[in-house]
């Protein structure tokens, strides 16, 4: 399977490099349209189904953000946006729908890995390209035409490597899982667990938080009811929401976050990197929502009937709260 491995600057700087061609094609009276679309201007937009998962967290809504930018009418595109409210049967009727509606292409967002073969399969015997950007699928890759995202499991053990070295004394962690069968749920949680091997830390429970605030500081408030502040010594939570909502249990339970009970986070969204710089949670592994760009221009080569790299990897950093008070300036979301 071929793989392409980019980091924010290069993926800025291929779309941006692309994107420049593409809007010269509105110049010329003479362009042909892209099959299934005009691709820039000059003929008809190219029609997108994009299925999101929801609005579960700040992460989600910078996404969103950045499909909404990428996959504009200016950039030769109508898109036609659902969002499941994290519901996986929704997304999937959404995806029917976009076939039904006979669009050009489909990007997904997939809220959770599996279920997908048969409606890829659908819109594979339709003639429609699937995209999928941020998390993947379980199903074959034959059934989708490229996916681009972030390397979940990388990011876990990005996080349990900093753990591994800060705990070296018998450690109680709890964790605050993702969405139940999502991609960055099931990976980031594999990626700390194998990094953490033989060390003191001991996970003594574990928890879906759905990746929203709300979910983590309720989940959060179970563990301290059942385990006491004492009990606890490190969350790890897989997206910022959910720490974030963890430090209000933390500090409506009279214990100091960041202190008495020690947080480490992946998203590196606003919010969390502020939490980070106040000393409330520890250490923060990104995951870049940006993906816009890049998935609208693999909607464009697809449709050209380009060869694409069937998978496109943007790279991630981490921070620690020195870093995150030289970043937070600059951050865009
Ligand atoms: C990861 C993305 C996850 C984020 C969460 O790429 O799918 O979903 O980590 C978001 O914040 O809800």
């Amino acid at each position: 399977m071929r793989k392409q491995i980019l980091s924010t600057l290069a993926l800025v700087g291929v779309v941006a490099l692309t994107a420049a061609g593409c809007s010269t094609d509105t110049a010329d009276s003479d362009d042909v349209a892209a099959p299934g679309g005009g691709g820039g201007g000059g003929g008809d937009l190219i029609t997108v189904g994009f299925a999101q998962t929801g609005a579960e967290s700040g992460w989600r809504s910078a996404n969103t953000e950045s499909m909404n930018e990428a996959f504009s009418e200016e950039n030769g595109f109508e898109l036609v946006f659902n969002s499941a409210d994290n519901d996986p049967a929704a997304q999937i009727a959404a995806v029917r729908s976009f076939i039904n509606q006979g669009v050009d292409a489909i990007v997904i967002a997939p809220i959770v890995e599996d279920g997908w073969d048969d409606v890829l399969q659908e819109a594979q015997d339709a003639e429609i390209p699937v995209i999928l950007e941020d998390r993947t699928v379980s199903a074959s890759e034959d059934l989708y035409a490229s996916w681009v995202g972030l390397d979940f499991e990388l990011e876990g053990q990005m996080a349990g490597e900093w753990a591994a070295e800060q705990f070296t004394e018998p450690t109680n962690m709890v964790v605050l899982e993702g969405t139940t069968g999502s991609a960055p749920a099931n990976d980031r949680a594999a990626g700390f667990d194998a990094a953490i091997e033989g060390t003191p830390i001991e996970k003594i429970d574990s928890q879906s938080g759905d990746f929203t605030r709300d979910g983590g500081k309720s989940v959060m408030e179970g563990f301290l009811q059942k385990h006491g502040a004492d009990g606890i010594d490190l969350v790890y939570a897989h997206n910022d929401d959910m720490g974030l909502g963890a430090i209000e249990a933390i500090e409506a339970a009279g214990a100091v976050p960041g202190e008495d009970i020690k947080i480490i986070t992946i998203d590196a969204v606003r919010d969390g990197m502020q939490a980070l710089v106040d000393g409330k949670i520890n250490y923060i592994v990104e995951c870049n929502p940006l993906l816009g760009d890049a998935a609208a221009e693999l909607v464009k080569a697809v449709l050209n009937g380009e060869e694409v790299a069937k998978t496109t990897i943007v790279e991630d950093q981490a921070f620690d709260q020195a870093a995150a008070e030289a970043a937070l300036p600059d951050r865009t979301y």
